[in-house]
Formats: C-alpha cells, sequence, structure tokens
C-alpha cells in the first residue's frame, strides 16, 4: 500500500460529489422539457438525512451538491420559499452530520424560462444569474464556505452546441463559442455577488480536465489536433480566468477572443478539478482508447496516472496566484463494482505523489455517493459508493478504510 500516512494533512477535506438533478427528484427543467427526465432521481431530496448518515460512515467529512436554480426560481423572478426551506434544511443536515458542504450554483441544468430567453446563448441573460446567485447567497452564504459558480463550463459547450447531444441540442461552433464567452461572464458577475453578500467565502469553478494526448506521438498532425483540442478544452477557460482574456486561432473555427475584463482577471479563488480519462487524438480530431486498455462500462479509459499529470496542469495554470486546489470529482461508472476499489487505491496514490510534490490540493471527492441520473445515457452507468438502493458497495468500504488510513498519522507542521 501507498504511504498514505504522513502524507494528507489534518484539515484534508475528504467527500463525495452529486449534483440536484441527478439525485432529487421531482424537478422540472430544460432537461426533463426536452425528454429526458430524470423521474423521481433516486429520491435523495427525501431521503437525504440517511444519506448524510452514510456519507458519514465512510469517514468523509465534506459533501458535495449543487442547488437547482429550477426549484429555487421555478418562474422568472419568483421565489419558491418551501424549496429555500428546503435547501436549509439540507444544509443543517449536512452540518449535524460534520459534512463540510461545497455548493455548486450551475450543473448543467436550466428553469425552462431561463431556457426559453436562449439560456446561456444570449449576453444579456448573464445579469439573471447573477441575481440567482445574489439570492442564493442571500439565503444561504452563512451555510457554507466552498462554492463553485460553474460545473465543468467546457463540457456544457461542447455537449449542448457543439455536439448537440445535450439541451438545446445545436450543433454550431459559433454558437459555441458565445456560450463560452457568455459562461465566463456569467461566472465573472456571480463571483463577485457572492463575495458581495457572503463574507469569508471562497468561490470557484469545478473544471473537467480530460488528458487529450496525440494517438501516435510521431505523427504531426495527431499532435497538431491534440495540441489545440488541450488548449481550448482543458486550459482557455482557466487562462481567461487567470488573466481577465483569452485569444487564440482555433482551426475550423477561426479566432477566438475574449477581451480583457478587469473583473474577471482573478475572479478564481480555487481551481476545481474533475478528472476521468484520458483520450488519444487523431489527425481528424476523434477521440479513441485503444482496446487492450482497461476502461469503464463507459468505455473510457482507466489512466490513475492522468491524475497527477492534470493536477500538474491545473497547477500551472493557476501557479500565478498559487491557488489551492480540490478534486471536486473523480470516479468510475462500473456496475460489477470490481474495478472501483483498484481505481481508487491508485487515482489516491496518485493523489498522495501530488501532495508529496507540494502541489496545494485541499480535497477530494470521489463522484458520486449514489447510482444517479448519468445525463444522456439515463440510470445505466453506476458510479455510486452505494447503489439506488443504499445497499453499500465493497469499495465503499475501502474508500472508507483509505480515509481512515490517510487520517490516522497525520502531518505534523515542521
Ligand atoms: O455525472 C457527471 C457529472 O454530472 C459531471 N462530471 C462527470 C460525471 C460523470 O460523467
Amino acid at each position: 500500500m501507498f504511504a498514505l500516512k504522513k502524507t494528507f494533512p489534518p484539515d484534508f477535506l475528504w467527500g463525495t460529489a452529486t449534483s440536484a438533478y441527478q439525485v432529487e427528484g421531482g424537478i422540472f427543467n430544460d432537461w426533463s422539457a426536452a425528454g429526458h427526465d430524470a423521474g423521481t432521481g433516486v429520491a435523495h431530496a427525501e431521503r437525504y438525512l440517511e444519506d448524510f448518515e452514510w456519507a458519514q460512515s465512510l469517514n468523509t467529512n465534506a459533501f458535495r451538491l449543487s442547488l437547482e436554480w429550477a426549484r429555487l426560481e421555478p418562474q422568472e423572478g419568483v421565489w419558491d420559499s418551501e424549496a429555500e426551506a428546503h435547501y436549509l434544511r439540507v444544509f443543517a443536515a449536512l452540518k449535524a452530520a460534520n459534512l463540510e458542504p461545497m455548493v455548486t450554483l450551475f450543473h448543467f441544468t436550466l428553469p425552462i424560462w431561463f431556457a426559453a430567453k436562449g439560456g446561456w446563448t444570449r449576453s444579456e441573460n448573464g445579469v439573471y444569474f447573477q441575481r440567482f446567485a445574489e439570492r442564493v447567497a442571500e439565503c444561504f452564504g452563512h451555510c457554507a464556505r466552498l462554492w463553485i459558480t460553474l460545473n465543468e463550463p467546457m463540457v456544457y459547450v461542447f455537449k449542448c452546441f457543439d455536439e448537440g447531444l445535450w439541451p438545446p441540442f445545436v450543433k454550431d461552433r459559433r454558437v459555441a463559442l458565445k456560450v463560452f464567452q457568455n459562461l465566463l461572464k456569467g461566472h465573472t458577475l456571480a463571483y463577485h455577488s457572492l463575495h458581495a453578500s457572503a463574507k469569508q467565502i471562497q468561490v470557484g469553478i469545478a473544471k473537467n480536465f480530460t488528458l487529450l494526448e496525440p494517438l501516435n506521438h510521431l505523427n504531426p498532425l495527431d499532435q497538431l489536433q491534440a495540441y489545440f483540442q488541450d488548449r481550448i478544452f482543458n486550459r482557455a477557460f482557466v487562462i481567461a480566468l487567470m488573466e481577465g482574456h483569452f485569444e487564440m486561432i482555433l482551426p475550423g473555427a477561426g479566432k477566438i477572443t475574449v477581451p480583457f475584463d478587469p473583473a474577471m482577471r482573478g475572479s478564481l479563488d480555487f481551481l476545481g478539478v474533475n478528472y476521468y480519462t484520458r483520450f488519444r487524438v487523431n489527425a481528424q480530431g476523434a477521440h479513441l482508447t485503444p482496446h487492450n486498455a482497461p476502461h469503464s462500462d463507459l468505455g473510457w479509459e482507466i489512466y490513475p496516472e492522468g491524475l497527477l499529470k492534470v493536477l500538474q496542469l491545473a497547477q500551472s495554470l493557476t501557479a500565478a496566484r498559487d491557488l489551492p486546489l480540490y478534486i471536486t470529482e473523480n470516479g468510475l461508472a462500473d456496475a460489477s463494482d470490481l474495478l472501483r476499489g483498484p481505481f481508487l487505491t491508485t487515482h489516491l496514490a496518485q493523489l498522495a505523489q501530488a501532495l508529496r510534490a507540494k502541489i496545494p490540493i485541499k480535497g477530494y471527492f470521489y463522484w458520486s455517493l449514489l447510482d444517479n441520473f448519468e445525463w444522456a445515457e439515463g440510470y445505466g452507468p453506476r458510479f455510486g459508493l452505494l447503489d439506488a438502493e443504499r445497499r453499500l458497495r465493497p469499495s465503499a468500504k475501502l474508500y472508507q478504510s483509505l480515509i481512515q488510513a490517510a487520517q490516522a498519522e497525520p502531518l505534523r507542521p515542521s
């Protein structure tokens, strides 16, 4: 076993991650309206007390959740007091279970009224997200220290507006670029609104980092494709938030420009890293996984070394301000649960190596506590440490003991 002891600081956050639409149930939003209805979810909205007991029993001390905008503001400007009371009860339950909340505002889903206004495709709509952030800060700002404005903004851009696989099912690169810019603006507005009303909070984003490597390292065309894809998918959003502007020429899409905005510059207090897999990129830009590579039920390669690589990348992107990093998601679709144990052990070994290399990682959140609604894939993929009936999988016990081992002999300041 790798050295867990003496590697993890005593205040390290060990958690699991969820999002509202994927677990709560009974939500009407742009996804349900578009025929991707999560239905009753896994009834987390009713069973959250029990779920937090499970999370506590696994030795975790943190929990990542999102607030469903469509529940809190089901009609434009109309705030649902029962939904607010519900989330206040959720925060109270987290506190009682000694689980530090990490709270996301936008995790892929929108109120129907906001989608009808054009959602993120229109720059003037950023003010609605800003107003949502203000309301959230007023109601819940005292309940949490760690806030995430946007989950995986570039996944959202590509899935919804380039590949056209998620609502609103658009395949238009020009629209995708607009959404990229509007999400940056929306983040910036929400970042400052959250800080204006809630004190002593930290605000970041959860950024998906997918390793994009040339299929053939000796083929310059593969290299070029991998380079451009990595720059736009993994780096652009973070560079823009760090520097307040961004420019690049993207073959096939032309010049991408995010003009300088002083309010955007430095609007990150930490960076969340979501890591799942690596893709090999060929000269046509397709993503491939070698047949013999170990992979999840979704066909995603299991590549633990990639965690260290993306943490190094995240550190280099944020080095100018020495930002703290959190692994806000890392997990595996594995119905058999045979691979999840080794997945956890090998990824945590890479995390331990990153900590020893002084990468400032403050927490790790496994995706997910429970099996849940995996977007266009529905309920098929099983990412949970628990299944939907709340039966603990063997890998959950392993996670529990790995956390215990890591906490057993905490680092003492030298
Ligand atoms: O389920 C998703 C989550 O909503 C965002 N990150 C990736 C997970 C697994 O695909």
